[in-house]
């Protein structure tokens, strides 16, 4: 019988563990190794940081939902992934062995990188993780007594993108709700080429789109952007021509400030030869499979994706909750393949299906597949936007917390559209 160990209990991890669970042999187990007792849907951050969402309503507490459906739980930090050994070291120093491993760790984010970056000693929000959104929010609180002006966006390296635009319009919501718009300037500093690439080289019209929707909402903006150095109420920034030359060094007064930062692997496996490329995320095959060490898996942030195109001030590739939930799907059959005694056939699509929240609007974007030229390349804005990814939050939070790994109303639903998680292997697309 097979012992299968999940490392991270995220978007990625959580979904992993009810998926494998189904498919796993009566007698195999399957084990969550979390760092923190709660799950916490990510998307959701933006709005905390706002007070528009308390922590609580988008928390799960991860033991008592993973035990329902037989799965264990083990709440503790990994300190070191070994695998010439197969065991996971904890931070008390005990060690868990497994037959397979699949690394759903998410990322380090790189706030290091920047001096006065992030919000551990620096001058910047985040809203990577709830707790900084929650710390966001205060100063937030305290930013809405004494307006002035805001930068929002991404630093060069950063390949999330999408919510730093969604940031960027829940605080122009929120302001104009307050009627305190007008006291707050506004610009958007990105290392994106062009508005709208989101590390994706733009998807259908995202770049008109975005431009417009910032020009509506008196947003200006800085792309081919390097964030040089932030001091407290400064940021400096160096704009780029296509060329990646420095044209023009800008000083940013601000008063309330978030960027996203680069992300890295997590320290529990940076620098192990073979299972991370240099900035430690997990090198995997098609079939999302280490080609090191093979009873290693991963999905979701941690895994090493090149960017989609070259751009004059690196941007790298977004892994968004579809790609990821694609991963998952993929993994938890190639291991039941392999616990089969056959060899893993399962590829994930990486498909890109969001949804952007703007506060008021949002904009839905599909790219299939990931790297242009594509088949389908669609960006839509509309209310029925924010509509969706508040009843997606819903949805989702209930699927965490009953632990139904892919209801089939929603595959239904995602066939019909066209839009799948696995290639199809007929044609091996
Ligand atoms: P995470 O969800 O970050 O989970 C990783 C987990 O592993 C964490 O719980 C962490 O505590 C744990 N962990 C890490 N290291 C260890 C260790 N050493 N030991 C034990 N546990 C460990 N995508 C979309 O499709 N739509 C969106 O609207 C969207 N919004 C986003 C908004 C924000 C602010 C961000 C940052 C990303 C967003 N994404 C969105 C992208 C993506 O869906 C999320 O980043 C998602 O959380 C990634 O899932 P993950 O499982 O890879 O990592
Ligand atoms: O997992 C998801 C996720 O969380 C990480 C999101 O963030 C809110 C998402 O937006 C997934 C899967 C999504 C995508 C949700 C798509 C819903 C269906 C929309 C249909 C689009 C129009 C054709």
């Amino acid at each position: 019988m097979a012992r299968i160990v999940i490392l991270g209990a995220g978007i990625g991890g959580m979904p992993m563990a009810y998926e494998m669970k189904a498919l796993a042999r009566p007698g195999d187990t399957v084990t969550v190794i979390s760092e923190a007792p709660k799950f916490h849907f990510v998307p959701s951050n933006p709005w905390v940081a706002v007070d528009w969402r308390q922590r609580k309503d988008i928390e799960v507490d991860i033991a008592p939902a993973l035990k329902r459906k037989g799965i264990e739980s083990i709440i503790q930090r990994a300190k070191r992934v070994h695998p010439e050994t197969n065991q996971v070291e904890l931070d008390d120093g005990s060690r868990v062995d497994y037959d397979y491993l699949v690394i759903a760790t998410g990322p380090k984010l790189a706030f290091d990188e920047i001096e006065g970056l992030g919000p551990h000693g620096g001058h910047t929000q985040s809203i990577c993780h709830v707790s900084h959104a929650e710390s966001s929010k205060l100063a937030w609180e305290d930013f809405v007594k004494t307006p002035g002006p805001i930068v929002v966006g991404a630093v060069q390296g950063a390949s999330c993108f999408g919510p730093a635009y969604e940031f960027a319009m829940i605080m122009d919501t929120d302001l104009r709700r307050r009627k305190i718009r007008d006291k707050v300037p506004m610009t958007f500093v990105t290392s994106e080429p062009y508005i709208g690439h989101l590390g994706l080289g733009g998807v259908g019209d995202s770049k008109g789109m975005l431009e417009s929707a910032f020009r509506q909402r008196h947003i200006k903006w800085i792309c081919n952007a390097k964030t040089t150095k932030v001091e407290a109420g400064q940021m400096f920034v160096t704009e780029h021509n296509d060329q990646g030359q420095p044209i023009k060094e800008h000083v940013l007064p601000f008063q309330h400030s978030m960027m996203l930062p680069a992300f890295k692997g997590v320290d529990a496996v940076f620098g192990i030869e073979g299972l991370t490329n240099p900035r430690g995320f997990i090198t995997i095959d098609e079939h999302q499979r280490n080609p090191k060490f093979r009873n290693i898996f991963s999905v979701g942030v941690c895994v090493a994706i090149p960017p989609v195109e070259a751009t004059p001030i690196p941007c790298g590739t977004p892994k968004t909750g579809y790609m990821i939930e694609s991963m998952v799907t993929a993994t938890a059959h190639n291991i039941r393949e392999l616990l089969d005694g056959q060899e893993p056939t399962h590829k994930a699509t990486w498909n890109t299906v969001c949804l952007a929240d703007f506060g008021d609007t949002g904009a839905a974007f599909v790219a299939l597949p990931q790297i242009p030229p594509r088949n389908v390349s669609w960006f839509s804005e509309g209310k029925w936007v924010h509509l969706a990814k508040v009843a997606f939050e819903k949805y989702f939070m209930r699927k965490m917390e009953k632990g139904t790994s892919e209801p089939i109303y929603e595959k239904i639903i995602m066939d019909f559209i066209g839009i799948t998680k696995l290639k199809a292997k007929l044609t091996g697309k």
